[in-house]
């Protein structure tokens, strides 16, 4: 393993909106390489919320059937038909367009950071947390890229979202994002698995409708990234107009993409996007919020969790073997009625005869 997986900000430096990147999928120059210029970059374009409801989704019997034959179907990782993609979307818009950008959370429940489309280590975090419905969920993003499954995880969680909507609560994260996802391999393997861009541009239109943050018991802000310097109190999070692509900056930006730090104070972000937050930060946010933690994820972390600012800050990081080579363990967090909080730590899931891990390490793994 290499030396400096044991420092979590090294991954945050391997991970990073690039300005090259930035020019490539937004300039219309003719040097561009080609992947990315047919690419229709205009949010909505799928189609999938041109009819939205003005009532939350009331599942019908009918509705009820066919997320069950989808969960069983996507639970031996067998993906669902463009077709059915499309419906799973245009209900999941229904669904979470209605919750807030501060999704208030009852305890108990089970908190999780990253999956990265590794579909089998999903399956073994439900069989260490108990099976949802019976556990309440809470995911803070990053679903998709880097792992070779992608589709079949974000389809999986997307429709035990509408299965069972007061159960799980699934969060935006960094990577939920039309430009990140075009880097980082969910495009990529929507292009591979589906032939065509369309159940990418399907499930990009979808991730503009997440919830970007989720407050467990009043006392626990839950977010992919960390704090943002435009925001001072929950309130300012629950003025924000969330239904957009993940912009470059602001604050919805760094709740997304910003990272504690030994440091304190607000320092510039290695990864190009968001801010480095010290301790004195997160416990003025806490102090000022009447909160007790801050968790997030986005951060490798070797033990699947990792405190940080005496205990105002968790990361939990629910990848184990991130990238099928970082050798790290993952975690989730119970937190029980009385608030207790508990770590589950658990190691990859084995699947034997599977074929594609040991293969060449595509490009944006490095
Ligand atoms: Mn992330």
């Amino acid at each position: 393993m290499d030396a400096d997986m044991d420092v979590p900000m090294h991954d945050a430096v391997s991970e990073q909106l690039t300005p090259t990147i930035t020019e490539d999928v937004t300039s219309n120059n003719d040097n561009n390489s080609g992947d990315y210029q047919d690419i229709d970059f205009k949010p909505g374009s799928s189609g999938i919320a041109d009819n939205k409801s003005s009532t939350p989704l009331q599942l019908t019997p009918n509705n009820i059937n066919d997320l069950d034959k989808w969960i069983e179907q996507l639970g031996r990782c067998e993906m669902l038909s463009e077709d059915d993609v499309a419906r799973l979307c245009r209900m999941a818009v229904d669904v979470v367009q209605f919750e807030e950008n501060v999704k208030p959370i009852n305890v108990p429940v089970t908190i999780c950071g990253d999956v990265h489309g590794q579909f089998h280590d999903l399956m073994e975090l439900f069989k260490i947390g108990g099976p949802c419905p019976d556990t309440n969920y809470l995911f803070m993003g990053d679903y998709v890229d880097r792992g070779y499954y992608s589709v079949e995880t974000v389809s999986y969680l997307v429709a035990m979202k509408i299965r069972y909507q007061h159960r799980i609560t699934i969060l935006r994260g960094n990577h939920e994002s039309r430009q990140i996802t075009q880097v980082y391999g969910f495009y990529d393997e929507c292009l591979r698995k589906y032939g065509s861009a369309n159940v990418w541009k399907m499930f990009t239109d979808l991730f503009d409708y997440f919830p970007i943050t989720a407050l467990v018991d009043n006392k626990i802000f839950c977010l992919h990234g960390g704090l943002s310097p435009m925001i001072e109190t929950i309130d300012q999070v629950r003025e924000l107009n969330r239904v957009q692509e993940v912009p470059h900056e602001g604050p919805m930006c760094d709740l997304l993409w910003s990272d504690p730090d030994d440091r304190g104070g607000w320092g510039i972000s290695p990864r190009g996007a968001g801010f480095t937050f010290g301790q004195d930060i997160s416990e003025q946010f806490n102090h000022t919020n009447n909160l007790t933690l801050v968790a997030r994820a986005h951060q490798l972390v070797m033990e699947g969790y990792a405190w940080s600012h005496q205990q105002n800050v968790v990361t939990i990081f629910s990848a184990p073997n991130y990238c099928y080579r970082c050798g790290n363990q993952a975690a989730i967090m119970e937190v029980d009625e009385n608030n207790n909080r508990q770590f589950l730590q658990y190691d990859p899931s084995v699947r034997p005869g599977e074929p594609t891990v040991t293969r060449k390490t595509p490009d944006y793994f490095l």
